[in-house]
């Protein structure tokens, strides 16, 4: 997409939705307020952007945040000054941590009125500057051009995040001669050949290699490349924290996710003479509470961010690069993976394929494990799911077996209220894949209200509530840390299917295991969005322990000494 040579006259609004629609954004996500008015009526002069009306700015961002995911391009969200943008900035803090491209447009104040405290006047650079990767307020129409490329070129350039672009009132309808320059283009960082061949050496050297990637791969569209580099090199692969998708899990040489919990993977990890990392931050979660890889373990990294590599383990070999162009060079090293290998990566298989194989518990109600065989059998391969925070998402990212890209999105910030409208962000990037959110009875109604809106845009996801009348997560840490006094954790709920059935869409309630099944079905049959409430039990609390289990001190507790 170009822009134009010659200066136009329009208003500072007109040039801004012009802009994005240069960059090629075809869904932009919004919760309208007086304060943009000005950038709302220029989107009923484009109408290959699709508006989408959302119920709340927490809904909204989080739906531009994963609709990035679920496409690798930039998510657009807007919102109002001051409330707008407070609920919005749950979306702003996810797309931070989880490095996803996404441009918050807030309202602003008119100009004039700037520090005086004006109605819902904020400081954006104050509230967003320790999340977003850049703020921005415009403060002429004629720079909204200038702006707006740069926000776009900041949110989805190195390690992509959220940029937050403030819009005084009365500059959206101030009208100038304004200039669009083409968006930038997004330039790849290559790696330095050298380091490429050093890497390559060490590898074929070593005995016990292992490969851990992230997202990363997932922006820089790498997986060919990725799975081409694991084979020639005869790596066993370990993905990150809901970054389950970035390698095909059916692949012999997958050896699982980093997650929370023990799991085989972090034995591997520990075992390893050498952890090649791409494309990953090597987060709290991801690493074991900063545990993994070990002191002094040898450690080489690629990332396309400098400030990533090295900030919480320090590596013996760097490359600062795309991941695609990295691994793509390395295919062209020569490959003498040392003896040994098969058994090293079968091992490790089959410590993984034990690990995720499902042992249906006891459930008066529905077996947690019952559900994910269900969806393994049923789904087409090419499905999304979507995951909240909670304790229930532990079977959907360690039992299901993510073998399409961009299969799973999840909120590696746990934030709670993600997965619904994530689901439906998903289905409008991809309306022939069918996609499916997990969540407990606390998140879904953190975000309820947008089953309105998948409703109102004919977004036909399915929704899974897992329902045990509990904030089962804090929950178990509760009954970990103060067995036995319950305080503050129980939920009364309303009856989710027929709340689902209020929206307009398909509600059905599942008691037993057995139901779930045929519930799945005529969900995915439905032609509208559909809602499934799950019981599951409260005492099927977690995957590692029963809540019996943790009362009598199964998990040890992370916060008191052991007595
Ligand atoms: C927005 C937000 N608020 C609070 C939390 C803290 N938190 C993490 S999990 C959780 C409970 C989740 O309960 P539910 O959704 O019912 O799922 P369950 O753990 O029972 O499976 C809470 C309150 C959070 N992660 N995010």
């Amino acid at each position: 997409m170009s822009g134009n040579d010659q200066p136009r006259r329009m208003t500072g609004g007109q040039a801004l939705v012009e802009c994005i629609a240069q960059e090629g954004v075809r869904h932009v996500f919004n919760v309208p307020g007086e304060s943009y008015l000005g950038a709302l009526d220029a989107f009923y002069d484009h109408p290959e952007i699709r508006l989408v009306t959302n119920r709340q700015e927490g809904g909204a961002c989080y739906m531009a945040e994963a609709y990035a995911k679920a496409t690798r391009s930039v998510g657009v969200c807007f919102v109002t000054r001051g409330p707008g943008a407070t609920n919005a900035s749950i979306g702003v803090h996810c797309a931070a941590q989880d490095s996803t491209p996404l441009v918050l447009f807030v309202g602003q104040v008119p100009r004039i009125n700037r520090g005086r405290e004006a109605f819902q006047e904020m400081d954006y650079e104050r509230f967003f500057g320790s999340v977003a990767k850049w703020v921005m307020e415009v403060d002429r129409a004629e720079k909204v051009p200038e702006v707006t490329r740069r926000a776009f070129h900041i949110a989805r350039s190195g390690r992509p995040g959220p940029v937050v672009v403030s819009l005084p009132e009365d500059m959206l309808v101030e009208t100038a001669d304004v200039y669009i320059p083409p968006p930038v283009p997004n330039t790849l960082p290559h790696p330095d050949p050298a380091l490429i061949a050093d890497l390559c050496g060490r590898i074929n050297r070593a005995a016990r290699p292992v490969l851990l990637v992230g997202g990363g791969i997932q922006y820089a569209r790498a997986r060919t490349a990725l799975v081409a580099f694991a084979e020639r090199f005869q790596l066993p692969v370990l993905t990150s924290w809901r970054r389950n998708d970035a390698f095909p899990n059916s692949h012999a040489q997958y050896v699982g996710n980093l997650a929370l919990g023990k799991s085989p993977g972090q034995d591997l990890v520990r075992e390893s003479d050498l952890v090649v990392v791409v494309g990953d931050r090597l987060s709290e979660i991801t690493t074991g509470d900063y545990r993994l890889p070990l002191p002094g373990q040898p450690l080489a990294q690629i990332d396309i961010d400098p400030a990533v590599i090295g900030r919480n383990f320090p590596p013996q070999l760097a490359i600062i690069s795309d991941a695609r162009l990295a691994l793509e060079a390395a295919l062209a090293q020569p490959a003498s993976p040392a003896a040994g290998r098969a058994e090293w990566i079968g091992k490790g298989r089959k410590a993984y394929e034990a690990f995720v194989t499902l042992h249906p518990r006891q459930a008066e109600h529905v077996a947690q494990e019952t559900v994910i065989a269900e969806l393994q059998a049923r789904l087409p391969a090419d499905a999304i799911l979507t995951v909240d925070a909670g304790n229930f998402s532990a079977w959907v990212q360690r039992n299901y077996i993510y073998d399409a890209e961009d299969s799973l999105l999840g909120p590696t910030v746990g934030s709670m209220g993600y997965a619904m409208p994530a689901a439906i962000g998903a289905k409008l990037a991809h309306p022939d894949r069918v996609v499916v959110g997990t969540c407990g009875d606390g998140g879904f109604m953190m975000t309820v209200q947008e089953l309105a809106t998948a409703v109102q845009f004919g977004a036909n996801i399915v929704q899974l509530v897992f329902n045990n009348g509990s904030l089962g997560t804090i929950r178990m840490h509760q009954e970990r840390d103060y067995p036995e006094r319950v305080v503050g954790t129980e939920l009364v709920n309303p009856d989710f299917a027929a709340l689902a059935r209020a929206y307009g869409a398909v509600g059905l309630r599942v008691e037993k295991s057995a139901d779930f099944g045929p519930a799945l079905k005529e969900a995915l049959a439905a032609g509208k969005p559909a809602v499934l409430d799950i019981l599951v039990d409260k005492e099927n609390i977690s995957i590692g322990a029963t809540l019996s289990e943790i009362r009598t001190g199964k998990l040890a507790s992370k916060r008191k000494p052991a007595s």
